[in-house]
């Protein structure tokens, strides 16, 4: 490994634990029930948007998922307006209207998260299509995870990237469930990368948990788009820390596995790489988790303190002139 600033280990570290702790209030609020509709925690899978957009530059863009918070955090979303739109609210990123799995964030690059899975990845090469015309340096990330990548548009879209190079980086999060469906039993080959040698396509598998070995993988994946030798595709294994969604108990998982990845958990990696430095003290840990806790009660106390979009504003998008 590299040797990094303090700065650098200390801004993965603020990121990956306010993921963390977005995830962890939400589900509090959820149980409260301010949150109406789906809900699917990136509880343990933190580090993969983390070092993933540690990498990108700021004009690049990223395509998400319908397990999008992290992805939307990691690239500089507003809490505020992440909050206010799980929980329906006028203030929110969407108005209110979309919730937790329609946030998108232009300012940002975040072209969206996505309820239909597969449904972001032609969303991505269209993307990165879309930069290959303009001749501009930019690349896209673009999430997904293993049950979107045995829907057939996966295959469509990466052979289309491939034969046209476009600069995309297909970030596979490799959870191991498509909700309870194991990917053993959904993939001969439940090591997925391996699927991209059909295509042409430069591909790597990396431990997901670990936020520098994920930056590391990324940086040489936007290097390598934009000398024009893309698409490239990463798979990131990893594992929830609990069921599908909020609702599902997870209980298919086998305990073993969990407490396996519960201990190689991506906040305290992250963690030790920063103690790992002889100049950071548990203090310095204590003020970004103290920060980091402090913008997120911020974030709830305004979500919840703003209003209900109004039943006659409902037609406003929609409205035919
Ligand atoms: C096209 C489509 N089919 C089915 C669903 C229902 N559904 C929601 S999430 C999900 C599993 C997705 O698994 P994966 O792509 O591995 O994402 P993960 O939940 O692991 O992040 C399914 C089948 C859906 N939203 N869209
Ligand atoms: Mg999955």
């Amino acid at each position: 490994m590299m040797m990094y600033s303090r700065e650098f280990l200390e801004q993965l570290y603020r990121t990956i634990y306010t993921i963390r702790i977005f995830e962890t209030q939400c589900i509090k609020l959820y149980r409260q029930g301010l949150i109406i509709g789906y809900f699917h925690p990136y509880l343990g899978e933190e580090a993969i948007a983390t070092g993933v957009c540690a990498a990108l530059r700021k004009d690049d863009y990223i395509v998400s998922t319908h397990r999008g918070h992290g992805h939307c955090i990691a690239r500089g979303g507003q809490l505020k307006k992440m909050v206010a739109e799980v929980l329906g609210r006028e203030t929110g990123y969407c108005r209110g209207r979309g919730g937790s799995m329609h946030i998108a964030d232009p300012e940002t690059g975040n072209i969206g998260a996505n309820g239909i899975v597969g449904g972001g990845i032609p969303i991505g090469v269209g993307a990165g299509l879309g930069i290959s015309i303009r001749g501009s340096n930019q690349v896209v990330a673009l999430f997904f995870s293993d049950g979107a990548s045995n829907n057939g548009v996966f295959a469509e879209s990466l052979n289309l990237a491939a034969i046209w190079d476009l600069p995309v980086i297909f970030v596979l999060e490799n959870n191991q469930y498509a909700v309870s469906s194991p990917i053993e039993e959904m993939s001969r080959i439940p090591d997925l990368h391996r699927r991209a040698e059909g295509y042409g396509v430069e591909a790597s598998m990396i431990d997901g948990n670990d936020v520098l070995a994920v930056f590391e993988e990324t940086q040489k994946a936007v290097r390598t788009c934009c000398d024009g030798n893309g698409p490239v595709l990463i798979e990131a294994k990893t594992y929830r820390h609990g069921g599908h969604h909020v609702n599902d108990p997870g209980l298919y998982m086998p305990k073993d596995k969990l407490e396996y990845y519960k201990t190689h958990d991506p906040v305290t990696i992250a963690r030790e790489h920063l103690m790992s430095r002889s100049d950071c003290t548990e203090q310095d840990i204590a003020e970004i988790e103290n920060g980091a806790n402090q913008a997120m009660s911020e974030a709830i106390e305004f979500a919840r303190n703003s209003p209900q979009p109004s039943v006659d504003s409902f037609l406003e998008e929609v409205k035919q002139n």
